[in-house]
């Protein structure tokens, strides 16, 4: 298994629409998720940096699609966390936009998208409706079911299986930000798809 070492990491740029730096001569990776699935907290793990993307007590913060620029060979994208009922319905329906708008008009085209999902939750019907526009465009997609350490060991093959039929098959893999399980495991899938 070879895994994918992150020597650099640095912000690049928040974008809200077209922007220069999707001309970039880099491939995009973005991890999108349900606000509070710890999201910002996996960004930083996968990473090894404890502070990239800001982890807030606050969800829904992020206004704005994040690049981060890793090993000066790819961005790894941070999207805004959907279906956050807090949110006002007007700035709702702008990040729906947004998201919608870097996924699907084409402009941006990420090589691979990873979904994260929590895996004390499991899948909701926000995770759905993103699964299904992932299918729909045709994405590689990497499904992470994040705070895996919440779920007992007993329980975990039935979580394991459940997101897996709820998300339309592909094994989700086990994380925890906590304890750093699937990180190798991410690494090495991320390797995988950007040799590709
Ligand atoms: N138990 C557990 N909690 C986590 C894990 N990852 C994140 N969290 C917690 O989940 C909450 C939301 O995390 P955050 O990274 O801000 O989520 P985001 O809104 O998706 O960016 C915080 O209280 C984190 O400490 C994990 O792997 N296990
Ligand atoms: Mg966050």
């Amino acid at each position: 298994m070879s895994l994918l070492q992150i020597k650099t990491a640095e912000f690049a740029k928040g974008i809200i629409g077209t922007d220069p730096i999707l001309k970039a001569p880099f491939p995009q990776v973005a991890f999108v998720g349900r606000s509070n699935v710890g999201k910002s907290s996996l960004i930083n793990s996968f990473t090894g940096r404890k502070k990239l993307a800001q982890s807030s007590s606050q969800p829904g913060k992020t206004r704005q699609i994040n690049f981060f620029l890793i090993n000066d060979a790819f961005y790894l994208t941070d999207l805004p966390g959907y279906g956050f009922a807090k949110i006002k319905e007007k700035g709702r329906e702008k990040l729906r936009k947004l998201i919608l708008w870097y996924l699907g008009s084409g402009e941006a085209r990420p090589k691979a998208v990873v979904h994260i999902v929590d895996a004390s939750v499991g899948a909701t019907e926000f995770d759905l409706e993103m699964i299904a526009l992932l299918r729909a465009e045709r994405y590689p997609v990497v499904i992470v079911a994040n705070k895996a350490d919440k779920v007992s060991s007993t329980h975990r093959r039935a979580m394991i299986k459940s997101i897996s039929d709820a998300l339309g098959g592909g094994t989700p893999i086990p994380y925890s930000t906590k304890t750093g399980e699937g990180r190798d495991v991410l690494l090495a899938m991320i390797h995988t798809i950007l040799s590709r």
